[in-house]
């Protein structure tokens, strides 16, 4: 299966700010990682990230016919974005959510997610690894 991985945005920060909530590790240490258990799995691994809420939204469009899943971390956007949901609803191609961090135990305004109900599920709190069992699920979804 083709999976495309989403990350929005400052998320091409990670590993050099704030590792007492994101960690130490980098977004091309996590891609490392990803790109390791996917060739366990006889997956592959597209690996994108934009800062920018319109790019996230022609990706996810694009995605349609091309690759068997979606999963993506929208960082800020996943509490804000009704574009990016109506992306995922709109084209259809099954999405599995992911954070970094329990959300849930953060600020109030983290708790809320627009994308939540248009995905497949949601995995959250496992740092790093949100991303390897982001994948896991992908290529374990059923039609
Ligand atoms: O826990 C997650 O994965 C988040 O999606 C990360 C977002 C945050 O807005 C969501 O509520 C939860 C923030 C990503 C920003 O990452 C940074 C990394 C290093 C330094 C600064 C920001």
């Amino acid at each position: 299966m083709r999976v495309l991985f989403l990350s929005g945005p400052n998320l091409n920060l990670l590993g050099t700010r704030e590792p007492a909530v994101y960690g130490s590790t980098t977004l091309a240490d996590i891609e490392g990682l990803v790109r390791e258990r996917a060739k366990g799995l006889g997956a592959e691994v597209d690996f994108r990230q934009s800062n920018h809420e319109g790019q996230l939204v022609d990706w996810i469009q694009e995605a349609r016919g091309k690759f068997g899943a979606v999963v993506i971390n929208a960082g800020a956007y996943t509490h804000t974005s009704v574009a990016i949901r109506d992306a995922i609803a709109g084209t259809g191609v099954p999405t599995v959510e992911i954070h970094l961090s329990n959300v849930h135990a953060r600020e109030e305004f983290r708790h809320q997610s627009y994308l939540s109900a248009v995905c497949k599920g949601v995995i959250l709190g496992f740092g790093a690894q949100s991303y390897v069992l982001g994948l896991e699920a992908a290529v374990n979804l059923k039609a």
